[in-house]
Order: C-alpha cells, then sequence, then structure tokens
C-alpha cells in the first residue's frame, strides 16, 4: 500500500517511502552509522554525550538501535536498547486502543504469517457468538474464510466458508447488517464492476451474491462503510471516487438497497491526501459513527456528524503505527475493555520491533565510547549519515 516505486533498493524489493522518510539517508543502505548528542548538564558541570548505533540488516532495514549512554558520570543516564527485525512474514497485529486518544505504541502480534491472505477486513460478528471476526481471502485459491473474534484480541484458526475464488472481487467488506434481518452481510465489486451484496447468515456462512444497484462502474471507488453514516439506523454504503477524490455516501435503506447517494465533498479525500480512508464505528464516543483516516506519518479521525457530515480531521496517532502498516482494518472494541482498538497487517521485509529495554543509571550498560570530535564541545548534534553515504 505505501511501496513508492522510487524506494526501491537495487536488490529489487521496494520498502515502505514512509519508512524511506524516517530514515531517508541510510534506509536502503546495508551499513552502519552513529548519531551524537553532545548536551552540557549544569546540575553536574559536565558534558554529557549520547550515541545511538545503527545496523541494517540484509533488507536494508534498521535492525539495531543501541543507545551507548552518556560519558559524563551522572545518575542522569537514560540508556535504551532497541532491537528491530526484518519481518519474515506479513503479520496481522492490533493495537488497543489508548485510555482517552489513539492506540498503544506497542503492538501485539496476532497472527505471524499472515501470507496466505491477499485481502483482509473487519465484520461485526460472522459466527453468532456475539464477537467480532475478520474476513480474508486466500492468496491462492481465492477462497473465502472468516477468522473468529475470542473476544480477548486474539482470533481462532480460519473457517473457510466459500471454496471458490473471489479473486477477482474487488472493493470487498462489510457495512454490517445491510439488509435488515440483524445479520452482517459482506458487499464486494465483481470483475465486471457490479456491485453484489452476500447476505449473512449469521451462523459463519452467506447466500449466493445479489446484484445491488444497476452500475457497472463499482471499480471507480474505493469502497468502505463505518455502519450508520447518516443518522437513520441504516447501514450505508460509503466511498471515494479516483477521479476527482469526491467523497460519497449510499444511504442504506435496510433492506438490501439503498435510498440516495449524495456527494458528501467534491474534493480532498483522495489517495494523495490520505493513503487510505477506512470505516470504523463510533470512534470518538459520541454515538456517531466516523471515518478514520491515515497517511504515511499519521492516523486521522473524520468525524461523523450523524447526519452524513464529516467534520474537521484529527491527528489520534502518529510514527510507526502509520509507517509500519500496510492495511488498517477499524475493528472497533475487539477486548472488550470498553476501548476501541485497531488491527493493522505489516508488509514482509518491514521492521517489527523485537525488544525496548531502558536503563537508567551512571552510564548504562554496553560499551561507552569516546567521543570522536574535539571535546568539549557547545550543545549540539551531528550524525554520521553525510559520512557513510561518502563512503
Ligand atoms: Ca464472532
Ligand atoms: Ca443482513
Ligand atoms: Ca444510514
Ligand atoms: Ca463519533
Amino acid at each position: 500500500m505505501f511501496h513508492d516505486p522510487a524506494a526501491v533498493q537495487s536488490g529489487g524489493r521496494s520498502l515502505s517511502s514512509a519508512w524511506a522518510r524516517v530514515v531517508p539517508t541510510t534506509a536502503y543502505r546495508q551499513l552502519t552509522g552513529w548519531d551524537r548528542t553532545v548536551t552540557w548538564v549544569a546540575a553536574t558541570n559536565s558534558w554529557r554525550t549520547t550515541q545511538t548505533d545503527y545496523t541494517y540488516d540484509a533488507f536494508s532495514n534498521v535492525l539495531t538501535t543501541d543507545a551507548k549512554g552518556d560519558t559524563a558520570v551522572t545518575t542522569d543516564d537514560t540508556c535504551t536498547t532497541t532491537v528491530y527485525n526484518g519481518n519474515p512474514y506479513p503479520n496481522l497485529r492490533r493495537y488497543d486502543g489508548a485510555p482517552t486518544s489513539g492506540f498503544s505504541t506497542s503492538p501485539v502480534v496476532v497472527n505471524a504469517d499472515f501470507s496466505g491472505y491477499n485481502k483482509v477486513f473487519p465484520i461485526s460478528d460472522f459466527n453468532g457468538d456475539g464477537k467480532r471476526d475478520l474476513i480474508a481471502r486466500s492468496s491462492t485459491t481465492g477462497g473465502m474464510s472468516y477468522l473468529p473474534g475470542n473476544g480477548d484480541g486474539t482470533f481462532g484458526a480460519a473457517v473457510v466458508f466459500w471454496p471458490g475464488s473471489w479473486q477477482g472481487y474487488s472493493e470487498i467488506f462489510s457495512p454490517g447488517d445491510f439488509n435488515g434481518d440483524g445479520k452482517a452481510d459482506i458487499i464486494g465489486a465483481n470483475p465486471d464492476g457490479l456491485l453484489y451484496m452476500f447476505k449473512g447468515n449469521g451462523a459463519g456462512g452467506v447466500s449466493v451474491g445479489e446484484q445491488i444497484g444497476e452500475s457497472d462502474g463499482w471499480k471507480q471507488y474505493d469502497l468502505f462503510s463505518p455502519g450508520d453514516f447518516s443518522g437513520d439506523g441504516k447501514a450505508d454504503i460509503m466511498g471515494r471516487r479516483h477521479s476527482d477524490n469526491a467523497l460519497l455516501i449510499w444511504r442504506g435503506d435496510g433492506a438490501g438497497q439503498w435510498s440516495t447517494v449524495s456527494i458528501i465533498a467534491a474534493s480532498g479525500y483522495g489517495a494523495d491526501k490520505y493513503e487510505q480512508i477506512f470505516g470504523y464505528g463510533d470512534y470518538t464516543g459520541d454515538g456517531k459513527a466516523d471515518l478514520l483516516a491515515a497517511d504515511n506519518w499519521s492516523v486521522y479521525v473524520l468525524p461523523g456528524n450523524g447526519a452524513s457530515g464529516v467534520g474537521t480531521p484529527a491527528v489520534i496517532a502518529s510514527g510507526r503505527i502509520a509507517t509500519d502498516t500496510d492495511i488498517f482494518l477499524g475493528v472497533g472494541d475487539i477486548t472488550g475493555d470498553g476501548k476501541r482498538d485497531l488491527v493493522t497487517v505489516q508488509s514482509r521485509y518491514q521492521p517489527s520491533l523485537v525488544a525496548s529495554t531502558k536503563t537508567v543509571g551512571v552510564g548504562c550498560a554496553g560499551t561507552r565510547r569516546s567521543p570522536r570530535m574535539p571535546w568539549p564541545r557547545p550543545v549540539r548534534t551531528t550524525t554520521s549519515r553525510d559520512r557513510a553515504r561518502r563512503a
């Protein structure tokens, strides 16, 4: 999703453009380097040096980041050792909802090898046990499975409910219950661009698809649904149009069709602004369904006003949650603690946090290096990256 054709190393593997932005000059190199910060510590009348080493693995991701601590003998040392490895497989991870807004910065890998699927989306409850589930499509057979939510943020083994191939379907998603029988349904655009609804049976299956709408132009949209966005209690379909970046809503009639369609915004919701927009349900807690969106640095809430309108976007999380993620899934609360969660898919080769440990103490553990530059110096930051680039 985030892959940038310009950010392809010589080996041919594409790397996240977002990741390239974090370490722009060295993300595609196999090397080690260091950053060094020298700070005057008035309390101890001494200079403090903090050095961070970077090592890049065979895939040119940051492998280890190791703060070597300071050279001043004070108790203000704070040394953090962080270890990353490139993902051996695409994985599925969960970011638990933070107490007030946003999400935990320590994701939990809930499926370490998600390489068998090329499409995944959330659904409220597909198998009738009251817990939220995921739907996934096999990358080899195109068959459809559901991953039953356990209610604690984890998922059980995939259960195939449609062995035949849905490989040609694009824009597959669940709006929740679209035909009014109380059971969550699936909607998808078929290879001809026609839209089909697959009525859920509430027990882990769907009936044969039936066409909804008459147009064959559904491939011109990114489609998603936060549930009811218009405020009438009936699930809606939303989308953004590729040609003009407009945001649209098809207001569900509660019986498997829609009553009206309108353009919420004529522009401004394109992939150039938000790489992904996805339905969430109510994120803000005002009872009105919201959308979430992400660019290559931040995750945003696009608050619904309960009447098909969108308020001002607000950043709810930034950093690795955005740079590390290929696909966002607006799953709602899947851990049962009342806080809204997020599930993401992270691709192969992306850096995956292995461990992070913080030590506070004199010099901390590990190697302490002598400063290479004239000593002491005023407060400043230097970097070896230019040197490495020349090397
Ligand atoms: Ca379920
Ligand atoms: Ca239904
Ligand atoms: Ca509605
Ligand atoms: Ca809301």
